[in-house]
């Protein structure tokens, strides 16, 4: 074990784990991850940190769902910093699997600050949990604050509220160092191919170099604030580095509609959205969240945070590399 200061993520094969394993390299600390057993390969993500002799980052197997497996990699680790990103994280899929969403986001998340109090005893220890802005879900306040009342409306956003909670009853009841990030959508290259924005953008580009003929949605009068999840991985870190630790919502202060995001994609690639895309009621959700934007004056005061990029940028970025991606695969296909 090195002298640098230790971080532990959860979920770090997702988007943001990856995005946050990089940033805290670039800050000198020795970074961990834990992660579940897969059947295939689930590091594509965190592979330009595994190739070579020397990974930089130091894996550990374990499970939300699994309370010793957890303490186990906590022993390991000695982390001063546990960012907490691991979950079922997709919210029409909580609906099929409401048990298992609620086990590992709700419970999983119990259960990590139930063994971080026990290292708290040996150690400093700060913790960060992935709230999310699901929590707001039927909000008739718009923009949502710290100080808007929660409505939540999937099995998924449930177990944030509880894991929200939770995390602030540590602080209050343990004095652990706790910090929550409501963070609003944020999406990127590296965004699950399953969530709206990336599906769109892959899609498209796909359609484009012709590996696809259509795309199927659902409802795209859905409003979001989506921003950059590099800009937002930031914003988690800043949480850790202030005296007293407090819940932040990390958003752009805008909103777009579902269609907004599918037409500003298609015209970048010069396509007609009515020619390839397909409602598909499969798509669409029991319950929907209508319109989220997130003020996030607070962040800005206190943690010096602002989003750096902005809907058009983020709709361009996310475009360029799945059209590079879907040439690469075009060109594959043709061999
Ligand atoms: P992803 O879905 O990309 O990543 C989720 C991560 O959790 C993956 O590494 C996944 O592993 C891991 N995971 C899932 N189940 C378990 C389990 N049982 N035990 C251990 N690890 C598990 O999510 P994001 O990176 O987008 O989001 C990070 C966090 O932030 C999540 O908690 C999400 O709910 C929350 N959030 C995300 C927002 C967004 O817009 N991206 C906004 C607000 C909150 P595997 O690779 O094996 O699947
Ligand atoms: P969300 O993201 O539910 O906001 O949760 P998602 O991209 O899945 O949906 C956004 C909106 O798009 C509508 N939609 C579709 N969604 C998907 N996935 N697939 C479709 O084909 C489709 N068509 C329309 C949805 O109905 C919805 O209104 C994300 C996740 O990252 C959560 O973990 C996180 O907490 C929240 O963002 C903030």
């Amino acid at each position: 074990m090195t002298s640098a200061k230790r971080a532990l993520i959860t979920g770090i094969t997702g988007q943001d784990g990856s995005y946050l394993a990089d940033l805290l390299l670039e800050k000198g600390y020795e970074v961990h991850g834990l992660m579940r057993r897969t059947s295939s390969i689930s590091t594509q993500r965190i592979e330009h940190l595994l190739c070579g002799n020397q990974p930089r980052v130091v894996l550990h197997t374990g499970d939300l769902g699994d309370t010793t497996s957890i303490q186990r990699v906590l022993k390991e680790a000695q982390p001063h910093e546990i960012y907490h990103l691991g979950a079922q994280s997709h919210v029409h899929h909580s609906f099929t699997q409401p048990l298992y969403t609620a086990d590992v986001v709700a419970l999983g998340t119990l259960r990590l600050l139930e063994s971080a109090i026990q290292l708290a005893k040996t150690q400093e220890v700060r913790f960060y949990n992935a709230a999310s802005s699901e929590m707001f879900g039927h909000a008739t306040i718009v923009p949502q604050n710290e100080e808007t009342p929660f409505h939540p409306r999937s099995p998924y956003a449930c177990s944030k509220v509880f894991g929200y909670h939770q995390t602030i009853n540590h602080r209050e009841a343990y004095g652990l160092y706790a910090a929550n990030g409501i963070l609003f959508n944020h999406e990127s290259p590296r965004r699950g191919e399953q969530f709206v924005t990336r599906k769109i953008t892959l899609g498209a580009a796909r359609i484009k170099v012709g590996l696809q003929k259509k795309l199927a949605l659902g409802n795209l009068d859905a409003q979001r604030d989506w921003g950059f999840a590099k800009d937002y991985v930031e914003a988690m870190w800043l949480m850790l580095q202030q005296p007293v630790p407090g819940d932040y919502v990390v958003a752009t202060n805008e909103t777009h509609t579902v269609r907004e995001f599918l037409e500003e994609t298609f015209r970048l690639l010069d396509l007609d959205p009515a020619e390839y895309v397909e409602i598909d009621p499969a798509f669409f959700r029991p319950s929907e969240v209508p319109v989220l934007k997130g003020d996030y004056s607070k962040a800005e005061k206190e943690l010096g945070w602002k989003p750096a990029t902005n809907f058009k940028e983020l709709v361009r970025l996310m475009v360029e590399a799945d059209l590079a991606l879907a040439q690469k695969e075009a060109a594959q296909s043709a061999i």
